[in-house]
């Protein structure tokens, strides 16, 4: 176990010198280049003849559990803070180790028990990534059509990016396909500055892709542009889908995890594949996006992407991405919002008319949460044959991913708990000249509908306790 120890430390830059009572094991240990002391580490002479005030670090790893509670004291006596690490052979021994003053005392068979844990779980990553693999090699030739959701954000195509990236070393040709827009600035600035290669679609052409892949999105029709009837191959997504039924050859859908991008990442880690700073720096930013910084829904996984992505990102870019320069449609829509806001209790609901740029209302959204006595806000406005809202809450009691999806149906509204949005379509009314008239009437649909499912007793309650 020594040697053992030993050759782990090797790549740090540590001297470090063996005690060892057999003579022939000094030997063999000195061949290999080791300073060696032979002794009896039971012995306070062998002990103290060493340089102990020197010494940062002791491990007591003889097989006699007697000499090492020995080889311990005498340490402790001639240098009170040397940190010793024992191996101790059962829990009595680890005890009584521990009362005379060992750091840390190590079981090897519960170490050992640990690492084979580990070695399944891995085992288990490692298996679906291989699934993974076998699927794209068995796809049709042709190319794969990588489809986001509508309105792609970081997390959605960094993922994307990856998967590409994965297909591309098995010789599989793909495109990553959204519909909608990529709409706030640092999004645009995300897609520009790293150059990323990304496709609008407005409308499915399947002759173009004989393989299709949904990314961050689980259901064909459901915020994605494909008809509902399409076959897809593979589905990788960290939302709930609830009871509708995914259909693919391969599924990986991950609800605990903070990110899509760290599911791809462990892809990528395991399968071996070459990470430019490109793909590390999109997947190190999505899961920021995603875990808003690491304080919202983050796993260890998350944690170990973000590690192992951390050394491949270009910082410079990176700190770019994050700090665009707002473009003066958002500002615009950030005034719109705050003037035109009502607030009803704690509910600020907000309509900000026509808007080209729909990511600014998330921030919108955001950026009045801020505001005091405001715990939910909801901003909605208008593009060319869509409504759309984005609402924030941060009162517990409201879970504004199922005020979304219960006032609009799941088709329209989603999200978690306190971020969703909801997509309605115009449908007959988009043909409409007066846009002014039909807000008026968009907002009285939605503002009702939206009490009817918070409750207007609550908001009332809530009403009557300022008053
Ligand atoms: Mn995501």
């Amino acid at each position: 176990m020594g040697v053992a120890v030993a050759k782990e430390l090797e790549e740090q830059d540590i001297s470090l010198i063996f005690v060892e009572k057999d003579a022939s094991k000094a030997e063999t240990l000195k061949e290999q280049g080791y300073d060696v002391e032979i002794g009896d580490i039971s012995n306070y002479e062998t002990i103290s003849a060493l340089d102990v005030l020197n010494i940062d670090v002791a491990f007591i790893l003889s097989s006699d559990d007697e000499a090492n509670i020995k080889a311990l004291t005498h340490l402790k006596k001639l240098k009170q803070d040397i940190y010793t690490v024992s191996k101790v052979n059962d829990q009595n021994i680890k005890d009584r180790m521990e009362a005379a003053g060992v750091d840390l005392a190590v079981l090897p068979t519960r170490a050992a028990a640990k690492a084979v844990v580990q070695a399944v779980e891995k085992a288990a990553i490692l298996k679906k990534a291989h699934e993974l693999m076998r699927v794209i090699k068995e796809m049709d030739k042709g190319k794969l059509g990588i489809v986001v959701h509508n309105n792609p954000d970081p997390d959605a195509i960094s993922g994307a990016m990856a998967l590409k990236e994965i297909a591309k070393t098995v010789g599989v040709d793909s495109e990553i396909i959204y519909n909608g827009l990529i709409g706030h600035q640092e999004n645009k600035a995300f897609v520009n500055l790293l150059d990323i290669d990304i496709e609008r679609m407005t409308e499915y052409n399947p002759s173009k892709f004989s393989n299709l892949a949904l990314f961050e999105s689980a259901i064909p029709g459901v915020n994605n542009f494909l008809p509902p009837d399409a076959q897809v191959n593979i589905v990788i997504d960290h939302h709930p889908v609830g009871t509708t039924e995914v259909k693919a050859d391969f599924i990986d859908i991950q609800p605990e995890i903070g990110a899509s991008a760290t599911i791809m990442t462990t892809y990528l880690k395991e399968l071996g594949t070459k990470v430019n700073s490109e793909l590390a720096t999109a997947l190190l930013y999505g899961i920021r996006v995603d875990t808003q910084e690491f304080k919202k829904n983050t796993t260890q996984s998350d944690l170990n992407a973000a590690a192992f992505l951390y050394p491949l990102v270009d910082h410079e870019i990176l700190s770019k991405i994050e700090t665009p320069s707002m473009s003066t449609e958002t500002l615009d829509i950030l005034g719109h919002a705050i003037k035109n806001r009502q607030l009803t209790g704690s509910y600020l609901i907000s309509n900000v008319g026509s808007v080209r740029d729909r990511d600014a209302l998330p921030q919108a959204a955001d950026y009045l949460l801020n505001l005091e006595g405001v715990s939910t806000t909801i901003i909605f406005g208008l593009t060319e044959d869509t409504i759309h809202l984005s609402g924030r809450s941060k009162d517990a009691r409201v879970n504004i991913g199922v005020v979304m999806r219960e006032a609009f149906g799941e088709e329209y509204g989603g999200g978690h708990a306190t971020s969703a949005g909801a997509q309605i379509p115009l449908g007959v009314f988009s043909g409409t000249k007066d846009k002014h008239n039909l807000m008026k009437l968009v907002e009285e649909a939605v503002v009702k509908k939206l009490f009817e499912v918070i409750g207007v007793d609550m908001i009332e309650k809530e009403t009557e306790k300022e008053e």
